[in-house]
C-alpha cells in the first residue's frame, strides 16, 4: 500500500477559470477578465478595455458561481477528499484597496466551503491564482508597489479570520515562479499584476508574449510578493496555529539534452532559476546563493531587499511545498535543437517522450524523479502535487458517452510513479489533478483544451448550455480513490 491513510486525493481549479459571473454581487474586474482566447499557435491577447463585441472566456467560464452545488456533488461522487480552489481576490476587495470587504463575496465562499464540508471534502484554498484586481494593476503596478504587500495581507487576513474554522490548508500565490518564466511580460501580468504604462493604456489588443518586461521591476515586484507571502504565513499561524500554509511552484522539470558538460551546466542554471529560486526563498527563508550571482550577472540592483525584509522571509517559511507538474523539457546550448512548448515554458524536444496536442511532453517518470529531487532539497517539508493533468480534445459520442482513454493513461502512469516515489521515502501528502471539471485554459483561454473527468458543454465560439456529464475517466478516478491508489486498471 504505497499511499498513506488519509492521503488527500482530489482535484484543483482556479476561480477565474471556472466561476464566471465576473461582475456579480459587487465583484469588479481582475486581470483574467481582460484576456481574450487564443489557441496552440496563437497566444492570448490582452484587450485594455472590455470590448462588448469581444469574447472574454473568463466572463462566464463554466458558471461554477451558480452551479457549485452540482459540481461539488459530482466531486463527492468521485470520492474526493480534497478540493483545491482559489478565492477571487476581486470578489472580496473588488478594487483591491476598498476600505471594507464585500460581504456578498465573503458569503459566496462560505457557502462553497460549507458544501465541501457537507461531503467531508477538505478545501485547499489558493489566495492568489492569477486574479489580481485590475485596479491594483493600473493604480499600483501590481506588486511593484510596496503598498500592495499591505493590500494583499489585509485580504489574506480577512479570509483567514472569516474561514478559520472551515479551511485548514492554504496556499499563498499560485505558481509564484511564473515571474521567471514565459515570453515577454506574460509572467509579470499573471503573477505580479505588473504592466508597463504604455501597455496598460494601449488602444489595440496586445499579445501576451509581446507585453513589455523590465527585469529590474520584475525582481522587485517578485520580492514584494515573497514578503507578502511570508507575512501571510505568519499572520495565518497567529490566527489559527493549526493552519497548514504552503507555497506553489510551476515545476517544469529539466534534463540536459546531451552529456555535453555545457548542456549539463545550462540545465543546472535553468533548473535553479526557474524551478528552485522561489521555492528556496519560501521554504528556506532566504535567497539562494545562485540568485545573488544571477542578479549580479544581469545588473539587477538589489537594494530593494532590506535587512528587515530578510527577517520577515526567515520567519514566514511555509509549512508544506506544493507544485504543478505537467511535463519535462530538455535544455541545450545548441540553438538549432528542435523546440517544444510547455506550461509557460519552451524547451528542447526530448526524443524519448511523446507530447500532447499542445506540445507538452508526457513524462510520468519525471514526476518520481522530481518528487525525489524536491525531497532531497527540502528534507523536512511535506510535499503535495496540486496540479497534474492532460489537456486534450474530447469527443462526445452520439449516445452522449465521452471515451477518454488517453487521459486515463496519463493519470495511471503519473499516479503509479507517485506511488513509487512514496516507496522511495518521499513524504507526499496529497494529489489534486488539474481541472477535474473542464474549464477555461489559463495559457490559451480555450475551452477546447479539456482536462476534466466531467465534461462541460461550452465551446470556444461561446455556444453550449453548460450542462455537465461524466467521462470514462470519471469512473476510473472514482475507483482509484476508493482503492487509495491501489486499483489503477
Ligand atoms: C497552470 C495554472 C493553471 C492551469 C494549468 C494548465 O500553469 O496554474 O491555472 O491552467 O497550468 O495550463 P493551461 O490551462 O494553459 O493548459
Amino acid at each position: 500500500m504505497a499511499f498513506p491513510k488519509g492521503f488527500l486525493w482530489g482535484g484543483a481549479v482556479a476561480a477565474n477559470q471556472c466561476e464566471g459571473a465576473y461582475l456579480a454581487d459587487g465583484k469588479k474586474l481582475a486581470v483574467p477578465d481582460m484576456l481574450l482566447g487564443g489557441d496552440v499557435n496563437t497566444p492570448r491577447t490582452f484587450l485594455p478595455v472590455t470590448d462588448p463585441k469581444a469574447f472574454y472566456p473568463s466572463h462566464e467560464a463554466i458558471d461554477f458561481y451558480h452551479r457549485y452545488k452540482e459540481d461539488i456533488a459530482l466531486f463527492a461522487e468521485m470520492g474526493f477528499k480534497c478540493f483545491r480552489l482559489s478565492i477571487n481576490w476581486s470578489r472580496i476587495f473588488p478594487n483591491g484597496d476598498d476600505p471594507e470587504p464585500n460581504e456578498a463575496g465573503l458569503s459566496f465562499y462560505d457557502s462553497v466551503f460549507d458544501e465541501c464540508r457537507k461531503y467531508g471534502i477538505e478545501p485547499l484554498v489558493t489566495l492568489s491564482h492569477y486574479e489580481i484586481p485590475w485596479n491594483i494593476v493600473t493604480k499600483y503596478h501590481g506588486f511593484l508597489s510596496r503598498e500592495t504587500i499591505g493590500l494583499f495581507t489585509r485580504y489574506a487576513e480577512t479570509c483567514f479570520r472569516r474561514y478559520k474554522d472551515k479551511v485548514k490548508y492554504w496556499l499563498t500565490f499560485n505558481e509564484i515562479n511564473i515571474a521567471c518564466m514565459g515570453e515577454g511580460g506574460i509572467g509579470n501580468l499573471y503573477g505580479l499584476g505588473l504592466m508597463e504604462d504604455e501597455d496598460i493604456g494601449a488602444k489595440d489588443p496586445i499579445r501576451l508574449t509581446e507585453l513589455k518586461a523590465n527585469p529590474q521591476k520584475t525582481f522587485e515586484a517578485l520580492h514584494n510578493e515573497f514578503v507578502a507571502s511570508a507575512l501571510t504565513v505568519q499572520k495565518g499561524h497567529e490566527i489559527n496555529p493549526e493552519f497548514m500554509i504552503g507555497n506553489m511552484i510551476a515545476h517544469v522539470t529539466v534534463y540536459p539534452l546531451t552529456p555535453n558538460p555545457k548542456d549539463i551546466m545550462a540545465c543546472l542554471e535553468e533548473d535553479n532559476f526557474k524551478n528552485n529560486f522561489c521555492g528556496d526563498v519560501q521554504v528556506r527563508g532566504e535567497y539562494p546563493t545562485f540568485a545573488w550571482k544571477y542578479f549580479k550577472d544581469h545588473g539587477i540592483d538589489t537594494s530593494f531587499i532590506t535587512e528587515e525584509d530578510k527577517a520577515v522571509l526567515k520567519k514566514g517559511v511555509v509549512d508544506f511545498y506544493t507544485f504543478s507538474y505537467y511535463q519535462s523539457n530538455c535544455v541545450t546550448v545548441d540553438e538549432k535543437a528542435e523546440k517544444t512548448q510547455g506550461n509557460m515554458s519552451v524547451g528542447a524536444k526530448n526524443p524519448y517522450l511523446k507530447a500532447s496536442d499542445w506540445g507538452w511532453q508526457i513524462d510520468p517518470l519525471g514526476l518520481r524523479y522530481t518528487l525525489n529531487a524536491l525531497h532531497d532539497r527540502y528534507p523536512h517539508t511535506p510535499l503535495m502535487v496540486v496540479e497534474n493533468g492532460f489537456g486534450a480534445f474530447d469527443k462526445v459520442e452520439d449516445d452522449g458517452a465521452i471515451h477518454d482513454p488517453y487521459r486515463i493513461e496519463y493519470f495511471r502512469e503519473h499516479i503509479r510513479c507517485m506511488g513509487e516515489a512514496i516507496e522511495d521515502g518521499v513524504p507526499l501528502i496529497g494529489y489534486t489533478t488539474w481541472g477535474p471539471i473542464d474549464l477555461v485554459s489559463a495559457g490559451t483561454g480555450q475551452y477546447a483544451k479539456r482536462y476534466g473527468f466531467i465534461y462541460v458543454d461550452r465551446h470556444d465560439d461561446g455556444t453550449g448550455d453548460f450542462s455537465r456529464s461524466r467521462k470514462d475517466s470519471f469512473f476510473w478516478y472514482k475507483k482509484v480513490i476508493e482503492s487509495n491508489g491501489e486499483d489503477l486498471d
